[in-house]
């Protein structure tokens, strides 16, 4: 693999010296998902989350056109409160590197950074896919799923897709859909969509022993685990779809969140955790068992 300058921060150097478990994070949620003061909030509660299950976290983003791998507190707010942040996916980093300019990474652009820091785990809230009713808004997250070998967990895809096309796409390029704990592709803000996923796994250890088996195969597409919403903060199908169908996109979560009186950004929230949480599980459970090839 060729070069790329990155820089570290001292937490994500010092857990490479000491092979200890380390979790990608991405940094659209931080710059365009959430509105301030919850996108900081968010943001340290979930390096918490990761923290509290024993793995480092690693925030990525762009700051000046340098990409980091892993942000200070000063870096974070930073980011958190830049006026001009590009979001970045991958057809985006050479611009931002010669402009020097700032930006979260979405799913793609963090799973590029993650394939030249060599991270293998990473947690976000929903990725993008195939939209409704518009041909050819294809998001890059599909292209990076298909082609980077990594756990990328998950909610589920964003509210606002065409569930059943995304799907497709994924088994096309031979991505498998692990949902944790559950048969039924999660949606988002529900536990539900009807649709299924490819493989049912229930532990962290269950997950890395079949990502291992994917990849052992001769594959190079990305592992994507699906986690369901935590129970007390989902929203049903039923519940939700008219809210999805009476909000269009530019402005789209934060009418959601008028539509369903905070509920959606408590669910946005709530999920986001839960996967920082698994992720770390599943990155412990990834070095114990490359520490016993080792051995
Ligand atoms: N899920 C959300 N809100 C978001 C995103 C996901 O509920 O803003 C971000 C993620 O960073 C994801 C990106 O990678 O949107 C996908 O954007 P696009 O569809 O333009 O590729
Ligand atoms: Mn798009």
């Amino acid at each position: 693999m060729t070069i790329f300058n990155f820089t570290k921060s001292i937490d994500v150097t010092n857990a490479v010296v000491s092979s200890s478990p380390l979790v990608a994070l991405e940094s659209t949620v931080i710059t365009h998902g959430l509105p301030r003061p919850q996108n900081l909030q968010l943001a340290r509660d979930m390096e918490r989350a990761v923290r509290d299950e024993g793995a480092t976290p690693a925030t990525i983003a762009f700051l000046d056109g340098q990409l980091h791998v892993g942000l200070s507190n000063a870096e974070l707010e930073r980011l958190a409160n830049e006026e001009d942040a590009i979001k970045v996916g991958p057809r985006d980093f050479a611009n931002v590197i010669v402009n020097g300019g700032n930006g979260g990474t979405t799913v793609a652009g963090t799973m590029l950074a993650c394939k030249h820091a060599n991270i293998k785990v990473f947690a976000t809230g929903g990725f993008g896919g195939v939209h409704r009713e518009s041909s050819f808004d294809i998001s890059a997250d599909l292209q990076a799923l298909a082609t980077i070998p990594m756990i990328v967990v998950c909610a589920g895809a964003k509210a606002i897709l065409d569930l059943p096309a995304t799907l497709e796409y994924l088994e096309t390029m031979g991505v498998p859909v692990v949902g944790h704990g559950t048969n039924e592709f999660p949606a988002f803000y529900s536990r539900e969509s009807g649709l299924d996923v490819s493989v049912m796994l229930d532990t962290p250890q269950e997950i890395v022993d079949f990502a291992k088996a994917h990849w052992n195969a001769g594959l190079q597409s990305a592992v994507l685990v699906t986690n369901p919403v935590p129970m007390a903060e989902a929203i049903s199908k039923s519940e939700m779809e008219p809210w999805i169908e009476k909000a269009s996109t530019p402005f789209l979560l934060g009418r959601l969140n008028e539509l369903s009186k905070g509920k959606s950004m408590r669910a946005n929230l709530s999920l986001l955790l839960n996967n920082a949480r698994l992720a770390a599980q599943i990155a412990r459970a990834w070095r114990t068992s490359e520490r016993r090839k080792v051995a």
